[in-house]
């Protein structure tokens, strides 16, 4: 009976181990938009350890949420999409960072002002869908610590 127990006990363990290892969002947060904008930009980072890939992103605030990068062209900034199936890099991590690659929210429902709260759900390949609060913010309130 013991022994019993014991390769129960095994046979749970396994699948809470690995939950451990779901990726965490951290740090989410929306730059506030222009009052008439129908887009809003995502930033985050995500703890990826097991190297999760990220497949995809939404939010009930907009229509879509899709991948933006940002690259210099002509002196000027610009966005192109990204494709999702992102993995964590060398240091475990996926990084949307002001200035860089973010999540933008497409077709915003309502307008977002500094102080809301969007829920974020973050599609993973392993994991699943794991969901992340992310607050408005304007443009530079975002103190990187
Ligand atoms: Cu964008």
């Amino acid at each position: 009976m013991r022994a019993l127990a014991l390769i129960l006990a095994l046979a749970f363990a396994v699948p809470a181990a690995a939950q451990t290892s779901a990726p965490i969002v951290e740090d989410a947060w929306v730059m506030a938009p222009m009052p008439s904008a129908t887009e809003a930009a995502v930033y985050l980072s995500i703890r990826n350890a097991s190297g999760d890939r990220l497949l995809g992103a939404s939010c009930d605030c907009a229509t879509r949420a899709d991948m933006h990068d940002m690259r210099l062209v002509d002196g000027v900034m610009q966005m192109r999409p990204m494709r999702y199936g992102l993995a964590a890099d060398e240091n475990g991590a996926l990084s949307f960072r002001a200035g860089g690659a973010h999540i933008m929210l497409v077709g915003l429902a309502d307008r977002l002002r500094p102080g809301d709260r969007v829920r974020l759900r973050l599609t993973f390949e392993d994991a699943g869908v794991v969901e992340a609060d992310a607050v408005v913010r304007r443009p530079g309130a975002h103190q990187h610590h």
